[in-house]
């Protein structure tokens, strides 16, 4: 049976593969697994229907026979774990692997979503320009610690992983972007990861779908 994922009938980033249901499209692609897209509208998304899949009306979800799942990256692991592919099959390694799928979306996510939207939300306000330099620094450590980490290594943790999916589209995102400028090995990092096969069949299955919503909104 081919596993059902939910998406943005029309994503607000424009195609440019911003929304979460990216990595979990680029997971499916490393693993050679086809899937099937459902779109939604906004309305739709706050729907009981659709929130019995995800409790808080948000895209991605996962679909196959009786199993629901939503969270990106619980996804990404499912379906890395049914296939037996893209986590490292030494014990070991598969745990650390998983763990920086956590770190990902737990430590390095949040610094930069917060940054996101106060650019997005709070420009308005008397205080963005006092706060900017905080949600700046913060992103940045996280960051210099991860450049750290990451040295002169091509993945996370040895061979390209889920971990990998997770960290590189967190990174794409674009409140990070300023800070990649800073660190060459996390810019080499992300670039590497997109310019995996599967990652551009992803990026560009999602964006026919932004192509396809322009164009019925243009006629
Ligand atoms: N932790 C969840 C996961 O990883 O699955 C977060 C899911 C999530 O944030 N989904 C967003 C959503 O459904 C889409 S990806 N938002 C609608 C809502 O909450 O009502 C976030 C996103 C949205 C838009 C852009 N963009 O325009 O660039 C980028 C990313």
């Amino acid at each position: 049976m081919t596993a059902t994922i939910r998406a943005f009938e029309s994503s607000p980033d424009r195609g440019r593969g911003l929304a979460r249901d990216m990595p979990v499209r680029w997971a499916f692609e490393e693993i050679g697994q086809p899937y099937d897209v459902r779109l939604v509208s906004f309305r739709e998304m706050k729907e009981p229907e659709h929130r019995a899949l995800q409790p808080f009306g948000q895209i991605p979800t996962y679909e196959d026979g009786d199993l629901t799942l939503f969270e990106s990256a619980a996804i990404i692991l499912h379906i890395a774990e049914k296939h037996g592919r893209l986590l490292p099959t030494d014990a070991n390694a598969r745990a650390r692997a998983i763990a920086w799928m956590f770190a990902a979306k737990s430590t390095v996510e949040p610094v930069i979503v917060e940054r996101e939207a106060a650019i997005l939300m709070e420009k308005d306000k008397e205080w963005y320009a006092a706060r900017m330099p905080l949600l700046d620094d913060r992103v940045r450590t996280r960051l210099r610690d991860l450049s750290n980490r990451l040295r002169d290594g091509d993945w996370l943790d040895g061979e390209f992983s889920a971990a990998d999916v997770v960290m590189i589209n967190v990174l794409r995102r674009p409140a990070a972007a300023p800070f990649l400028d800073e660190f060459a090995n996390l810019r080499a990092y992300v670039e590497r990861g997109e310019a995996r096969p599967a990652f551009k069949r992803a990026f560009d299955a999602q964006h026919e779908v932004f192509v396809a919503a322009s164009e019925a909104a243009a006629q």
